[in-house]
C-alpha cells in the first residue's frame, strides 16, 4: 500500500514538474528576457545587473579607450600600456569599453583603424579583471567581394547570402567562425569565459553598410540576425549578450520594424549624434530623451536591458557639453549605459582628453554619480 502510494505520488510529482517546465520554456520570453539558455553564469549575471544599474547609474563607455587617444597637444598616442584619455583625466578606467572586430573576417592582424587583434583580446580581459564591461561592434568588409568595405554599395548582398547556401555556409566558414574563435578565446584571470555585449549588423534602419536597410527587406534582415545567433550557439559561444542598435528612430512602429524578436535580442539600442551644436542643442535633447523613452518602455515589457549604444559630438565643440547635453539626455532614463565614440584623430575624437576645454566639465559629470566609471562598475559587482 505504501509503495503504491509513493509510485503514485511520484508520478504526479513528475508530471507536475514537466508540465510545469513546458509552462515555463513556452513562456520563458516573458519569464527571462535573456536569449542563451546556456549563458555562462557571468554572463546571466552581467544581463540581470545590467537590467538595475541604470537605477544607480549608467555605465560610462568609450570605443578604443586603452588602445589610443590625444595629447595635450592633440597629437595621437598609440598603445601605452593601461593607459586612456578617461584614466588621465579621472585617474579611473570608463565602466565599458567598446571595440570592433572589422577585419577580422579577412583574417589581418590589425581591425580596421589599426588595433591589433591580440591587443583587443588583453584589453577586454583587463577590462573584466576590473569589473568593468565590454562591448563589439563589428564593421565587416562585403563578404560578397572582401575587397569591398563595409561601407562600399553592394546590392543585395543579404538577399544573396540567405538564397545561395554556398555563399552562407562560406560567410559561416570564414567571418562568423573567427568571430566565433575570438569570442571563445576571451579568458579572464579567475579562468572565466569573460561576456561581452556583442552589437553586429548596427545603425541598419539607414543605408550606409551593406546590411542597411536599402539592401534588404524587413525579413531578410531579421533573418541574416537570426542565422548569426544561431550560428554562434551552435558553435557554442556561450558568453555574449546580443545588442539590437538602430540609428535614429521616429517611432516605436520604426524601432521595431527590423527587431529579429525577443528570443534574439538581448538588449536594446540605438546610435545617435549630436551634430550641428549649438543650433541643435535643443533637438537633440529632446530626441535622444524620446528615443530612450522608448526603447526604456520596450525594456521593462520585454524584461531587456536598454542602453545608448554609441554617441557623440564630433571634437565635443561645447565646453558644457557633459553637464548640459548628457546629464539631460540621461536624466531618469536609468539607462544601463552610454558608449562614446573613438577618440581616433586631432579632428575625430568624441570624449575629452587632458588639456581639453571640455575637461572641467566632464569631471563635474563623473562627480554627479550618474554616470558610472571603474570604481561604479567594481563596485557593482557585474559579474555576480
Ligand atoms: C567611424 C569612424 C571611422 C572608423 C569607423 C569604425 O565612425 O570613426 O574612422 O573606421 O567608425 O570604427
Amino acid at each position: 500500500m505504501y509503495n503504491l502510494l509513493r509510485s503514485i505520488f511520484e508520478l504526479l510529482r513528475k508530471t507536475f514538474i514537466r508540465t510545469f517546465s513546458v509552462i515555463l520554456f513556452l513562456s520563458s520570453d516573458m519569464i527571462y528576457g535573456q536569449i542563451d539558455p546556456n549563458a555562462t553564469s557571468e554572463t546571466k549575471a552581467l544581463y540581470k545587473n545590467l537590467k538595475s544599474i541604470g537605477a544607480t547609474g549608467s555605465l560610462f563607455g568609450h570605443q578604443d579607450a586603452p588602445a589610443y587617444g590625444l595629447n595635450l597637444d592633440g597629437t595621437r598616442w598609440v598603445a601605452d600600456e593601461s593607459r586612456s584619455d578617461i584614466k588621465t583625466i579621472l585617474g579611473e578606467q570608463p565602466a565599458l569599453l567598446g571595440f570592433d572586430l572589422g577585419h577580422l573576417e579577412l583574417g589581418k592582424f590589425a581591425n580596421l583603424d589599426d588595433v591589433p587583434f591580440n591587443k583587443i583580446k588583453q584589453y577586454i580581459e583587463e577590462q573584466y579583471d576590473r569589473g568593468g564591461v565590454s562591448t563589439i561592434s563589428w564593421h565587416p568588409n562585403n563578404p560578397l567581394d572582401y575587397s569591398k568595405t563595409t561601407w562600399d554599395k553592394v546590392e543585395a548582398t543579404i538577399p544573396t547570402l540567405l538564397n545561395n547556401k554556398k555563399a552562407l555556409r562560406n560567410y559561416q566558414k570564414t567571418s562568423l567562425k573567427k568571430l566565433s574563435k575570438f569570442f571563445k578565446s576571451l579568458k579572464g584571470a579567475d579562468g572565466k569565459a569573460v561576456p561581452v555585449i556583442f552589437r553586429p549588423y548596427h545603425e541598419h534602419t539607414g543605408s550606409w553598410f551593406w546590411w542597411g536597410a536599402d539592401y534588404c527587406t524587413e525579413k531578410e534582415y531579421k533573418a541574416f540576425w537570426q542565422m548569426t545567433v544561431n550560428y554562434l550557439a551552435k558553435k557554442k559561444v556561450h558568453n555574449l549578450l546580443y545588442a539590437y542598435s538602430t540609428d535614429n528612430f521616429r517611432s516605436e512602429v520604426h524601432y521595431l520594424e527590423r527587431y529579429p524578436g525577443d528570443s534574439f535580442v538581448d538588449i536594446l539600442g540605438f546610435d545617435s549624434y549630436h551634430r550641428n551644436a549649438p543650433k541643435s542643442n535643443e533637438q537633440f535633447v529632446n530626441n535622444a530623451q524620446r528615443m530612450l523613452g522608448t526603447i526604456k518602455e520596450l525594456g521593462l515589457e520585454k524584461d531587456k536591458p536598454y542602453a545608448v549604444s554609441e554617441t557623440g559630438l564630433e571634437r565635443v565643440t561645447e565646453d558644457n557639453w557633459w553637464t548640459n547635453i548628457v546629464l539631460s539626455v540621461i536624466g531618469e532614463s536609468e539607462a544601463a549605459y552610454i558608449l562614446f565614440w573613438r577618440n581616433g584623430r586631432p579632428d575625430h575624437f568624441y570624449a575629452p582628453y587632458p588639456g581639453h576645454t571640455s575637461e572641467a566639465d566632464f569631471k563635474k559629470m563623473a562627480a554627479s554619480g550618474k554616470i558610472l566609471f571603474e570604481e561604479g562598475a567594481k563596485k557593482a559587482n557585474l559579474y555576480k
